[in-house]
């Protein structure tokens, strides 16, 4: 008796272990004619006459968690009659992925692109890492001159010409370096500046910067461009301003802010009370840049202008914090749609 129990519960072990997923394998090895439960189902002979009551309903007992175990096989394979081993239906359709949502700075990227693209202008891109050449001499910042301190610059160790691009001039450069006229572009990308993080600096951002070099190009087609830029990002009311600045790259300089699109003009701490807000800088090509890159400064001008998309999806979108947009939080992700 004590030899059956010790069967049984050897046998228990096995069946409940069984995972080779083919019901039909089961049922022979255990429940056919030959099976291990008709086995020891034989055993009853063996058994003294005053176990036999006991005996007998621990084999019933354990015949029907035997065949048990069959119709759950039988149900998960789907079909107790097939004899090969596949598990799978495969003609179920797979489950589907949940759908994300596009990053809000991809969202203002591409309406960017998207308006520049009907005035004309083809997207071009280019390397982070840079060189010295690309992202500074040949915008007219020489070595030790002091606008170079302007950016603070994240080198790369492994030589000390290399660096992370401080702004998308660099591939601006590199199409006017190819020499095919005019040029109409817009380069968005990824910038690197080593800056304390806070709500309002970040060691990278996104910027988009414009091209456009030909003959005659004036600072009354700069200033048309952008303010049709702006009408179709924040809507026709909107009003511009230019103010002279400087930049080493463009000669005039200027800074372009909008009214404000909180307080309407009103004054409100968005545009600290000033009813204007700065979204872009730009300016004439300065002519030393267009020699540097190879291109007869005496027959073309061009302007060029720069923004950050950070900037502009704050603006857009009233969002306070920079770092929002780098900590992938799905609580502020999903709340912003595109069909773009
Ligand atoms: C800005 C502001 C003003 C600029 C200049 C050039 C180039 F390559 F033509 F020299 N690209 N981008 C530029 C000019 C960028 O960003 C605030």
């Amino acid at each position: 008796m004590e030899q059956l129990l010790q069967q049984i519960e050897a046998l228990k072990t096995e069946i409940a272990a069984f995972n080779d997923g083919d019901a039909e394998i089961f049922r022979i090895k255990y429940l056919g004619t030959k099976g291990q439960v008709k086995a020891i189902m034989g055993e009853m002979k063996n058994v003294a006459a005053e176990n036999k009551k006991e005996a007998g309903q621990l084999l019933n007992e354990f015949k029907l968690f035997a065949e048990a175990k069959y119709e759950t096989l039988k149900t998960a394979s789907g079909n107790g009659q097939q004899t090969t081993t596949n598990e799978f239906d495969l003609s179920l359709p797979a489950d589907s992925l949940p759908l994300g949502s596009r990053h809000p700075i991809s969202i203002v990227k591409n309406k960017i692109i998207s308006i520049f693209q009907r005035l004309g202008f083809a997207v071009a891109e280019g390397p982070e890492i840079e060189d010295d050449f690309h992202n500074f001499t040949a915008l007219n910042l020489p070595e030790n001159h002091p606008a170079r301190d302007m950016q603070d610059t994240f080198y790369i160790s492994q030589n000390p010409d290399w660096l992370l691009r401080t702004h998308t001039s660099s591939v601006q450069v590199r199409e006017m370096q190819k020499g095919k006229l005019p040029i109409r572009i817009i380069c968005p990308g990824r910038v690197y500046r080593n800056e304390t993080i806070s709500a309002r600096a970040h060691c990278f951002f996104h910027q988009v910067e414009g091209l456009y070099i030909a003959e005659n190009v004036s600072f009354a087609d700069l200033k048309q461009t952008l303010y049709f830029f702006v009408q179709e990002m924040f809507g026709k009311d909107v009003k511009v301003r230019f103010r002279p600045s400087y930049f080493p790259f463009t000669e005039p300089s200027a800074e372009m802010d909008i009214s404000c699109l909180i307080c309407g003009g009103e004054g409100c701490s968005v545009c600290k009370k000033t009813g204007w807000v700065e979204i872009l800088g730009c300016g004439m090509v300065h002519p030393n840049v267009l020699d540097n890159c190879g291109i007869d400064s005496n027959k073309y001008t061009g302007f060029a202008f720069g923004m950050g998309i950070e900037r502009i999806t704050m603006l857009k979108y009233q969002i306070k914090d920079l770092r929002l947009f780098s900590e992938n939080d799905v609580r502020f992700l999903k709340q912003f749609t595109s069909a773009v």
